[in-house]
């Protein structure tokens, strides 16, 4: 893709309504625009890094034997009456009266109408378990939406569904999804902690969140030190095996972690000075609830002796649209961002300190088209700006790699590859660089 026919509105100011880094980064990188409080349009650097949030989403999702469906943001009020929450939800849902005044609202969350889908076609308990997820857009008119994607009002969730025959079943189906998330977080370069928490308007009794420890978290937390210098992408998983899921989540689970709503202080004093104090963003979290759901709104199946059985249901979120901004929290400095490679918008950016001289163009085209060739996108910064405003955009926007093109280097056939993590430069040839780009 060539910077002179991208759209990249990057600013030059620092944005005074942003409060945090990554708010200020998104908006400065030209990532999102605000269209009204706490909604973002998604612009095309933005938006590719959502997508790439959303893949690893949906392949640790389905890796994990859920089944990817699409429901419609907008609902009948009705299945809302009918499982009770229609009036507990209060201000946070927003109402819409269609032209026959029909009750509809935009989906918060969609327990209620994956309950009716289930009940229109789940008769038998042969038909379960079953684990049905989307990947869509959320309305919450939020008190205070603020951090830019961090807390909005329309946000991306990612939200699955589980129906069992039985406590046990639910409880292999829960440890099914909190470990996908372990893996989720960790392909994505971040160590998401979890931890006891509050169901609030979902419900249930068994529920874990999933907190990445950054200093702008909205949560404060209480954390094991031991929990940090566990590594978390290091297990083997097997689906299928009741008692190896079981075993990970009770590693994962074993050390104390809680946010503020769940902190047992007395328990935080016996760990001394090993308990960490620290803030969190709630990239996740999952909930156990039983048959909250499916016994009001007449979800039923038959058993193997003919009995009526409610199954027993969980659901399990993740904010795809808040990871963007967890991501950048996370990984950026005083010049930009630094994406981890699997979310990078571009795997590398190609810098051509002076375009239209014959030798410099030939080797970056030379040089994306084998990137190409090798499956790795590039960026190409063919503007005729200076090389500090360059360095400056490429810094700025985070991509792992910086490659720069000159004119001695042109001669000489090499390029200056630039880590954007740690800045470490070195004069690559051509093979190299792909060798290097390549391996992430
Ligand atoms: C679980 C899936 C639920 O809604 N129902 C379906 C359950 N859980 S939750 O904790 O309320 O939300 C799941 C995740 O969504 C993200 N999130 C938000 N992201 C951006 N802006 C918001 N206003 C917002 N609210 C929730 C969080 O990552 C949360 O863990």
């Amino acid at each position: 893709m060539r910077l002179s026919q991208f759209f990249l509105p990057t600013l030059k100011e620092t944005p005074t309504e942003a409060q945090i880094v990554s708010h200020r980064l998104m908006l400065r990188a030209g990532m999102i625009r605000q269209q009204a409080a706490g909604i973002y349009s998604w612009l095309p650097l933005g938006w590719r890094v959502l997508q790439k949030v959303e893949q690893i989403v949906r392949e640790e999702q389905n890796r994990a034997g859920a089944l990817e469906i699409l429901m419609p943001t907008i609902q009948p009020a009705e299945l809302w009456r009918e499982s009770g929450r229609y009036d507990d939800y209060g201000k946070e849902m927003l109402r819409i009266t269609d032209r026959h005044e029909r009750d509809m609202l935009f989906g918060p969350t969609n327990e209620e109408m994956v309950t009716d889908i289930a009940r229109a076609s789940m008769k038998s308990y042969r038909d379960l378990p079953r684990n049905l997820y989307h990947i869509q857009w959320k309305f919450r008119d939020e008190v205070r939406p603020r951090f830019g994607v961090m807390r909005g009002r329309e946000f991306l969730m990612k939200d699955a569904y589980s129906f069992d025959v039985d406590a046990a079943g639910a409880r292999h189906a829960y440890n099914k999804m909190f470990i996908s998330y372990l893996r989720t977080f960790a392909r994505m370069g971040l160590k998401a902690i979890p931890m006891r928490a509050d169901t609030g308007p979902i419900g249930g009794d068994l529920s874990h969140e999933f907190q990445i420890l950054a200093e702008t978290g909205e949560s404060a937390v209480y954390v094991d030190r031991g929990f940090l210098d566990l590594d978390f992408a290091d297990f083997k998983v097997d689906y299928d095996d009741v008692a190896g899921l079981q075993a990970v989540v009770d590693r994962f689970t074993s050390f104390y972690a809680a946010t503020d709503e769940k902190h047992d202080a007395a328990k935080g004093a016996e760990l001394g000075d090993r308990l960490v104090s620290a803030r969190g963003i709630e990239v996740g979290h999952i909930f156990y609830f039983g048959t909250k759901y499916s016994a009001p709104m007449g979800l039923s199946v038959q058993g193997p002796n003919g009995e009526k059985i409610h199954p027993e249901m969980g659901s399990y979120g993740i904010g795809v649209s808040r990871l963007v901004g967890a991501l950048i929290e996370a990984n950026h400095d005083d010049a930009g961002i630094i994406w981890p490679a699997s979310v990078a918008p571009f795997d590398c950016g190609v810098i051509n300190l002076r375009v239209g001289d014959a030798a410099c163009d030939a080797m970056a085209k030379d040089l994306i088209a084998r990137l190409e060739g090798a499956g790795l996108d590039a960026l190409y910064d063919d503007r005729s700006e200076s090389a500090g405003a360059k360095f400056a955009t490429m810094d700025l926007i985070g991509l792992p790699w910086q490659l720069t093109i000159g004119p001695r280097g042109a001669k000489a056939g090499t390029i200056e590859v630039k880590n954007r993590r740690g800045g470490a430069k070195e004069e690559l040839s051509i093979e190299a660089v792909i060798a290097k780009v390549a391996s992430r």
